[in-house]
C-alpha cells in the first residue's frame, strides 16, 4: 500500500513513521511529504531512504491515504487536493474537526461511524482523545452527565522547539523561547490562544470535540488546560458525573475490560498512572478511581496517555487500520 505522511519530519509525522512500522501497517511505498525546504532530503523507513516530496508530487503518485500532520493551513490547502484525487486523508490537525460533514474518530469510541465515502477523517486533538476513550463505556452504563476535566500537558504537544526550550532551562542554557514565559520549574494555564468567553482554544476543543465524538451534544464539559515541564505524555484529572448510581469496583472493573485501556490503580502500593510509564506506549492509563464524596453519582479519576502516540499517530495509524481492514483504501 502507498502511504504518504504528510509533515513526515515533525515531531507527529515521525512518530507515525514509528508507529506504521511496530504496527506492521503494509507499506509498500513511503511517500513523506514536508515543506519546499525539505523537498529532496530522506527518511529512513523500514531499513530504507525515501525521498520528501512536495504535496504536487505526492498526488501525482496516487497513495491510496494520505495521514497529515503539518498544521492546519496545509490541511486545508492541500486534504481537498488529495481527496479530490482519490487519496483518503486522515488529519491531524484541528483544520476539519469541528466540520459537520467531517468525521471525529477514534475507532475504539466511534469507528463504525465510518464509511468508504469519507475520504478526509478528523484525528481528534490529544487531549481529547485519551479522555473519550475512558469516558465511552462508561457513558454507555452510566449516562455522564457533567465532565470537569483539568490536563497537565507535555511541552511535546508544542512541538521541538518547546522541548527545546525545556531542555535548554534545564541545562541554564538562554535559547529561542516557545512559550512566553519558561516551563522549567513552571507550569503555564494556557494552551493555545485565548477566546472571548475566557477559555482558550485547547479547552474549548475538548468540550466541542468530545460532545461529537460521544455523538451526544447533552454532556456538559468544562476544562482547564495546563502546559507543563514533562516529556512522556499528558495526564489529566477527571471529575464525571452519571445519571445513574455506580461502584467504584465496577467502573474499574469496566475501564480494566475496555480495549486501549489499562488500569493502573493500587493506592496501597502507591500505584498510579504517570508519563514516565505512558511513555511511547499506545494505551491509555487510569487511575486514582474514586468517588467524588461531595456529590452523588460523581467520580473522579486520573487520565495519562503518551500524546504523541495514541493522542495522535497511533489513533491515525489505527483510524488507517480500521479503512485498509474493510478493503476501503
Ligand atoms: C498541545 N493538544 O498539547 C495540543 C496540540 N498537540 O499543545
Amino acid at each position: 500500500m502507498k502511504v504518504a505522511v504528510v509533515g513526515a519530519t515533525g515531531l507527529v509525522g515521525s512518530k507515525m513513521l514509528q508507529v506504521l512500522t511496530e504496527r506492521n501497517f503494509p507499506v509498500t511505498e513511503l511517500i513523506p511529504v514536508a515543506s519546499e525546504k525539505s523537498v529532496g532530503k530522506e527518511v529512513t523507513f523500514k531499513g530504507k531512504q525515501w525521498k520528501v516530496v512536495s504535496a504536487d508530487t505526492a498526488i501525482s503518485m496516487q497513495p491510496n491515504v494520505a495521514i497529515f500532520s503539518a498544521g492546519g493551513s496545509t490541511s486545508l490547502e492541500w486534504a481537498p487536493k488529495f481527496a479530490a484525487a482519490g487519496i483518503t486523508v486522515i488529519d491531524n490537525s484541528s483544520a476539519w474537526r469541528m466540520d459537520p460533514s467531517k468525521k471525529l474518530v477514534v475507532p475504539e469510541v466511534n469507528g463504525a461511524a465510518l464509511t468508504q465515502e469519507d475520504k478526509i477523517i478528523a484525528n481528534p486533538n490529544c487531549s481529547t482523545i485519551q479522555m473519550v476513550l475512558v469516558l465511552k463505556p462508561l457513558h454507555e452504563k452510566y449516562k455522564i452527565k457533567r465532565v470537569v476535566v483539568s490536563t497537565y500537558q507535555s511541552v511535546t504537544g508544542t512541538g521541538v522547539k518547546a522541548v527545546t526550550q525545556l531542555m535548554n532551562e534545564r541545562q541554564g542554557i538562554s535559547g529561542e523561547m516557545a512559550y512566553a514565559y519558561p516551563i522549567d520549574l513552571n507550569v503555564i494555564p494556557q494552551i493555545d490562544v485565548f477566546l472571548d468567553n475566557g477559555y482558550t482554544k485547547e479547552e474549548m476543543k475538548m468540550v466541542n470535540e468530545t460532545k461529537k465524538i460521544m455523538g451526544d451534544d447533552q454532556i456538559l464539559v468544562t476544562a482547564t488546560t495546563v502546559r507543563i515541564p514533562v516529556m512522556g505524555g499528558h495526564s489529566e484529572s477527571v471529575n464525571i458525573e452519571f445519571e445513574n448510581a455506580y461502584e467504584v469496583n465496577d467502573v474499574r472493573g469496566l475501564l480494566a475490560q475496555t480495549p486501549g485501556v489499562i488500569v493502573v490503580d493500587d493506592p496501597s502500593r502507591a500505584l498510579y498512572p504517570m508519563p514516565k510509564d505512558a511513555h511511547d506506549k499506545d494505551e491509555v492509563f487510569v487511575g486514582r478511581i474514586r468517588r467524588d464524596e461531595t456529590q452523588p453519582n460523581t467520580v473522579n479519576m486520573w487520565i495519562v496517555a503518551d500524546n504523541l502516540r495514541k493522542g495522535a499517530a497511533t489513533n491515525a495509524v489505527q483510524i488507517a487500520e480500521y479503512l485498509q481492514q474493510k478493503n476501503w483504501l
